[in-house]
């Protein structure tokens, strides 16, 4: 147990070494660290998502060995985040007082607001299971026709949030709906995104199946589905499984025993959370870092092309008023009498009013040219950010074209759009050089990355 706890700590300290030596970089770059801040000492999360009805309480009640703890029903029956946590003294908590027992890292529940801290339910339960792991019970997924009824919080960013500090994430699929149901296809191509390592696809009720026929049709079906959600080249495993007990469905011709040890391997899985918690917390910090590289990479580049397009808009500028003034009091000098004729006062007044008029008239001039400079630089700006994505395949040319670093592409997701919205805002003030800090950010997440 010390040992655990010791190496908790080294993983504590290594990862606040790590943020705190690039947080200055992250700020002049104007970057926001994404990671949420688990503790690897706190208990390991496994989070059920899925469809309504396709099982997640049952799977739950069936983890627990008991029935009674969560409630199940054909139909939609959760409308509450519940989290099932170890204690002596069991117990339900719901709303802010359930949320105050939770763990320090999920404090930031409440910032989805008050809609959502009234469907947060604790559970306490004396189960050996909860010793080693929290379950985290999920709202089902619904239909986008029925999303019209909103669920009044941003169910999305719960499940992104979710899905940052849990350990594993088990999506289920039920036979009457494989993988259909809008929700659970925007949550996959959404909030999923990057996370997909913790994921794992259940596909629920196979006792339901009468032929391997019917049962053929239906998985077919949800891997059609999949390989449409997924933005990712490999299918992930999909554990098909049922929950023992019930009658078979009638004249079922299907062998069950395959489902028995895949479910039993998902069981496996959950239990041994615990070991992936810090790899997961590893992984989260090297996409954090791998991210903040990206961002400032990117930044780099787009900065230095506007600065060199700026000051080409300035030489032209400096110049076209030279040439502009020169011309201008060339064509004075002409006009009248020159300044070799000056003789007087009154031929002096006059020429000193031609110079002025000329210094007038490049000052309009000098108006107008900076007017142009400053819209072509802003079209410049606007054709910079909808060339992101050119950009970027440039810049990374060399990692995307060894084809080893598809998970580039879901980090470029992430970071295009908060870059497209900073250089709208403040391009400016972004550094072109970031000297040796992005030298250092890059040795760093190397380690990370092969640690
Ligand atoms: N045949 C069969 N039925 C199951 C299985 N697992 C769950 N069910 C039934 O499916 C129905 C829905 O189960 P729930 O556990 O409430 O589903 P849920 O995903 O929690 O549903 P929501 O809370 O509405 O999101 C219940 O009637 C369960 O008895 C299974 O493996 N096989
Ligand atoms: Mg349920």
């Amino acid at each position: 147990m010390s040992t655990t706890t010791s190496s908790a700590s080294s993983i504590d300290e290594n990862i606040q070494r790590l943020y705190a030596s690039h947080r200055a970089l992250a700020d002049r770059f104007c970057y926001t660290f994404r990671r949420a801040t688990v503790s690897p000492k706190s208990a390991p999360y496994v989070l059920f998502l899925g469809n309504h009805s396709a099982g997640k309480s049952s799977f739950i009640n069936y983890l627990l060995g008991d029935t009674s703890v969560q409630d199940v029903g054909i139909a939609p029956t959760d409308d509450a985040f519940t989290f099932l946590l170890y204690g002596e003294e069991e117990r339900d908590v719901v709303g802010p007082a359930a949320l105050e027992m939770l763990p320090a890292e999920l404090a930031r529940l409440n910032d989805f607001g008050p809609e959502l801290v009234q469907r947060v339910r604790v559970k306490v339960r004396k189960r050996d299971v909860l010793r080693n792991v929290v379950l985290v019970d999920s709202p089902g997924m619904i239909d986008a026709s029925e999303k019209s009824i909103s669920r009044g919080y941003d169910f999305f960013g719960v499940i992104k949030f979710l899905a940052e500090i849990t350990d594993l994430v088990l999506m289920m699929f039920d036979p009457d709906k494989p993988g259909t149901t809008g929700e659970a296809v925007e949550a996959m191509t959404g909030p999923l995104t990057g996370f997909f390592f913790k994921l794992r696809l259940i596909f629920n009720k196979c006792d339901r199946f009468t032929s391997m026929y019917d049962y053929a049709r239906a998985y077919g079906a949800l891997c059609w589905n999949l390989a449409h959600a997924l933005p990712i080249k490999d299918l992930p495993k999909i554990y098909n499984c049922f929950l023992p007990g019930r009658a078979p469905a009638a004249g079922a011709t299907i062998n069950l025993h395959d489902f028995d040890a895949l479910r039993e391997e998902i069981v496996n899985e959950i239990k041994s959370a615990n070991a992936r918690r810090a790899d997961n917390i590893q992984m989260a910090v090297n996409k954090d870092l791998t991210c903040l590289e990206m961002h400032v990479r990117m930044a780099v580049r787009v900065r230095r092309a506007l600065a060199r397009y700026q000051w080409a808009a300035w030489a032209l500028l400096a110049g076209s008023m030279l040439l502009f003034t020169a011309a201008g009091f060339l064509v004075a000098d002409n006009w009248g009498k020159s300044f070799q004729e000056v003789a007087g006062w009154g031929d002096g007044f006059i020429y000193g009013l031609k110079m002025l008029g000329v210094l007038a008239l490049s000052s309009l001039a000098g108006f107008v040219f900076f007017a142009i400079k400053r819209s072509c630089i802003n079209r410049f700006l606007e054709q910079q950010v909808v060339d992101l994505d050119k950009t970027f395949e440039v810049e990374y040319n060399r990692e995307l074209s060894l084809g080893t670093r598809d998970d580039l592409r879901q980090f470029w997701a992430l970071t295009k759009p908060v870059l497209a919205g900073l250089f709208r805002a403040r391009w400016r003030k972004l550094p072109i050089f970031p000297w040796g800090a992005l030298r250092r950010l890059q040795r760093d997440v190397a380690q990370v990355t092969h640690a």
